[in-house]
């Protein structure tokens, strides 16, 4: 997840480098992540013998829906001037089928495991009981449609890693350091923690997209050659092996892809080291989510956005509003340096290695340019990843990094790291190359499409970070760039409601043949935590080949939406909700008068949210309803994954929507529920369940 930093430096892209802390204080060794080898398993890559996946089944760490889900956690070990262990979870769909699905959080530097327990995944973070947290199976995971690979990338991102390292985390300023330190005297032990993490070394990570590409196709030679069963069938299925990424994944995805389709064509012309035994990755469709693709194309939305988002929110005057827009246009800007980064990278550093001083210098001043497109709106103090609210942000919530830092998870999965949820090393990595810049991206999209790669951009309605406007700019860029019909008939496509069930509709939808635009009504940057179920549908159609409008059968080589040619229908914001304080989002989730009363050691601290009293815990009262769900093991039960529905007995955890009729009521019901309610609802749903399955 990329987190803007409260601090003054504004990436369009992240970060809050609060990287973690607290826990229920803990003394000496146990403060440090342990190794136990027990039920890992090791096999060498078909591809390459020095590349070794370390796996194993992670016994109880997350309830799916069906105990049959097959489930692994692991590293693949890839050699190279420093140590890279990539991390991967993979989980197996509800109902058997041969797609994979690879997801990607963006960052660059965020790590994979907040897409699975916040987003997409199979499972979310509970309260079980006063500093009891576990797991319930997320109704509308995208297990429900695809074999799922969440992947921790690049190298020291989450639970990835070098070389483990003892350090300390200072939860107040979000830095990791090595090596441990003594809590200093301005800080209260729930601020300050021992940990073992990656080496912290800037250099021993990818530090650009290209580079990346080429560790996640070994990563995925590597799993794929280790589960043969779930690597799709190459033999004309329309099914086979999905990209959806996320925010700084709007670069992930093509370059992967690119990267991914070069090394099968090398394979098939015998150009490959070890072709006889490389395996061909069946890419089927690209999906991107709130992606930052290019800002060559999306640079002038910021303010467009700032001015015209269709929820009626006017944040700029119309002589900031110009002003704003020369920092794209005007001579030296983000538009003009954009340009010299691309000419340079171009003729000196064609494969973006990153190691020409001139290129990097180039595209880092670009960077920087372009990085000043946000300020404007920050002043209004919204948050960057959703026009509705105001910081401080806590949504979606944090638990999940609380979790990810207990003994028994750690255990369950064999980490010798503790886990992190952003990467400063790997963000000041690619900062340092100027790689938010390098691209052009909608060639790289344009040239997939035409090789019959399906693409679906999904966007998020109140982000601003990555906006709906410059991503609906994105979709017809792809088109015009792949010219042909697609130049023609892509923006003659009319906008379709996209119905998600039979009581509402989530967005509109512009599809012709294998592209795609779905606007998303009332979500922000991470799509599925804020419209779990319209998010699921997009994302199931996309993989299918179905009308993403409807979800029925048809020929993507004729078909078309129609409807009205723009996408602009105005729906009205949603007020802000209070920020809960998760000190494991200390930066981005507290207001300061908080973390004053923090480094006070006044209130209480229960599953790492802060509350002045014990009885403002929602929990206080739902304890009893906690203690008697918190036994249910293994069956799941079904989350709210954010949209606050509790899930009833009677409703279905399989199977894919098609509309028949179109509803009349335009977004999803609201997703604020107070968090008593949310809190309850959930234990509801986990008792239910329990007698469901
Ligand atoms: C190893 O796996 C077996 C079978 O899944 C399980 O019974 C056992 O508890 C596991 N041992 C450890 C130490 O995780
Ligand atoms: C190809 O495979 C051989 C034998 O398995 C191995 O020695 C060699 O390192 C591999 N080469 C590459 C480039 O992976
Ligand atoms: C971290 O410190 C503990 C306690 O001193 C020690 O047992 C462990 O080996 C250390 N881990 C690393 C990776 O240095
Ligand atoms: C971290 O561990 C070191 C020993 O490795 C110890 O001296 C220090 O006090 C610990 N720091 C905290 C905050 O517990
Ligand atoms: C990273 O690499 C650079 C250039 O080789 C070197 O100057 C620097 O000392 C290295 N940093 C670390 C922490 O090893
Ligand atoms: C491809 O293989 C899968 C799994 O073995 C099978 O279900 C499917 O029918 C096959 N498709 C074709 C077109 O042969
Ligand atoms: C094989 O394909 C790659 C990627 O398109 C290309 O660069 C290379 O020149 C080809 N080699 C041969 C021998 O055709
Ligand atoms: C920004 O500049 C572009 C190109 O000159 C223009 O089309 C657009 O209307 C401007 N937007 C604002 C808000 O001034
Ligand atoms: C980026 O990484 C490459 C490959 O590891 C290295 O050669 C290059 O010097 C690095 N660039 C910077 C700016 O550190
Ligand atoms: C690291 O994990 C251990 C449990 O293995 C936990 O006690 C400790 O608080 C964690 N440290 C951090 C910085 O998350
Ligand atoms: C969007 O399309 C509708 C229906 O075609 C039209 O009435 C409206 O004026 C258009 N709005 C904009 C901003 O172009
Ligand atoms: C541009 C385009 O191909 N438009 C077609 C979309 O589909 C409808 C039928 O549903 C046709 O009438 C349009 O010509």
């Amino acid at each position: 997840m990329p987190i803007l930093s409260s601090s003054s430096s504004l990436a369009p892209f992240l970060i809050s480098l609060v990287v973690a802390v607290l826990f229920a204080p803990r003394r000496g060794l146990a403060q440090f992540a342990s190794h136990h080898a027990a039920n890992l398993t090791t096999i060498v890559s078909p591809v390459d013998p020095g590349i070794t996946i370390t796996y194993k089944v992670p016994e109880g760490a997350c309830n799916t829906v069906f105990d049959t889900q097959q489930q692994y956690t692991g590293w693949v070990s890839v050699p190279g001037e420093f140590p890279t262990n990539i991390f991967f979870w993979f989980v197996a769909a509800r109902s058997p089928t041969s797609t994979l699905t690879l997801w990607l959080n963006g960052g660059p530097g965020s790590s994979s495991m907040f897409g699975f327990f916040s987003e997409t995944g199979p499972c979310e973070v509970v309260e079980r009981g006063a500093d009891r947290l576990g797991t319930a199976a997320r109704q509308w995971g995208w297990d429900r449609a695809s074999n799922m690979l969440f992947v921790d990338q690049p190298n020291q991102v989450g639970f990835s890693y070098d070389v483990p390292t003892n350090g300390s985390i200072d939860l107040v300023t979000g830095q990791a350091g090595t090596p441990p330190e003594a809590l200093p005297s301005n800080r209260t032990p729930a601020t300050f923690l021992n940990g073992t993490f990656a080496s912290l070394n800037a250099n021993n990570t990818a530090n650009t997209t290209n580079i990346a590409a080429v560790a996640i196709w070994h990563m995925l030679q590597g799993f794929l050659g280790a589960f043969p069963q779930y690597n799709p069938p190459d033999n004309g299925s329309s099914l086979g092996v999905n990209l959806f990424a996320e925010s700084y994944g709007g670069k992930y995805g093509p370059v992967f892809a690119e990267t991914w389709e070069e090394q099968n064509t090398k394979r098939q012309n015998g150009s490959l080291a070890n072709s006889s035994t490389a395996l061909d990755i069946h890419l089927v469709a690209l999906g991107i989510v709130n992606g930052c693709v290019d800002d060559m194309v999306q640079g002038p939305y910021y303010t467009a956005m700032a001015v015209n988002n269709s929820y009626g929110l006017q944040l700029l005057s119309p002589v900031r509003a110009s002003l704003a827009n020369a920092t794209f246009y005007q001579p030296g800007g983000c538009q003009d340096l954009i340009t010299e980064c691309r000419s340079k990278a171009a003729s000196l550093d064609p494969e973006n290695d990153g190691d020409v001083g001139s290129v990097n210098t180039a595209c880092m001043s670009a960077t920087n340019a372009c990085n000043q497109l946000l300020e404007p709106y920050l002043e209004s103090g919204r948050s960057v990843y959703d026009l509705a609210h105001q910081l401080p942000e806590s949504f979606p919530p944090s638990f999940y990094v609380e979790y990810l830092n207990t003994r028994a998870v750690q255990d369950a999965i064999s980490s010798v790291v503790n886990y992190t949820d952003a990467s400063a090393q790997v963000y000041s990595a690619f900062l340092t190359t100027g790689d938010f810049e390098r691209g052009p991206m909608i060639p790289k999209l344009a040239s997939l499409l035409k090789s019959g790669v399906r693409i679906g951009l999904i966007y998020g309605d109140r982000d601003y970070i990555c906006n709906w406007l410059g991503g609906e700019a994105v979709s017809l860029s792809i088109a015009s760039t792949v010219g042909g019909v697609y130049s023609t008939n892509f923006p003659s496509s009319g906008y379709a409601p996209i119905i998600v069930n039979d009581s509402y509709i989530g967005g509109v939808v512009r599809q012709y043949g294998n592209l795609s635009f779905s606007r998303v009504y009332q979500a922000g940057h991470f799509v599925p935590a804020y419209q779990p179920e319209t998010a699921f549908q997009v994302f199931a159609r996309i993989i299918m080949g179905t009308s993403v409008s409807t979800g029925e059968i048809v020929s993507l080589t004729t078909y078309n939406t129609t409807g009205p040619l723009n996408a602009t229908s105005s729906l009205s914001l949603p007020g802000s909700p209070t920020a809960t304080c998760y000190l494991r989002n200390l930066e981005s989730s507290c207001p300061t008068d908080t973390v004053q009363s923090i480094l006070q050691d006044k209130g209480v601290i229960i599953n790492g949210v802060w509350y002045a009293a014990s009885s403002d815990w929602p929990g206080h009262t739902a304890t009893s309803a906690s203690s008697a769900s918190g036994t249910s093991g293994g069956g799941g039960g079904g989350g709210s994954g954010g949209s606050g529905v509790a899930v009833s007995a009677t409703q279905t955890l399989t199977g894919l929507f098609t509309a028949t009729a179109t509803p009349s009521q335009n977004g999803a019901p609201s997703t604020a529920l107070p968090k008593a309610e949310l809190l309850a609802g959930l234990f509801l749903g986990l008792s239910l369940l329990a007698i469901l399955l």
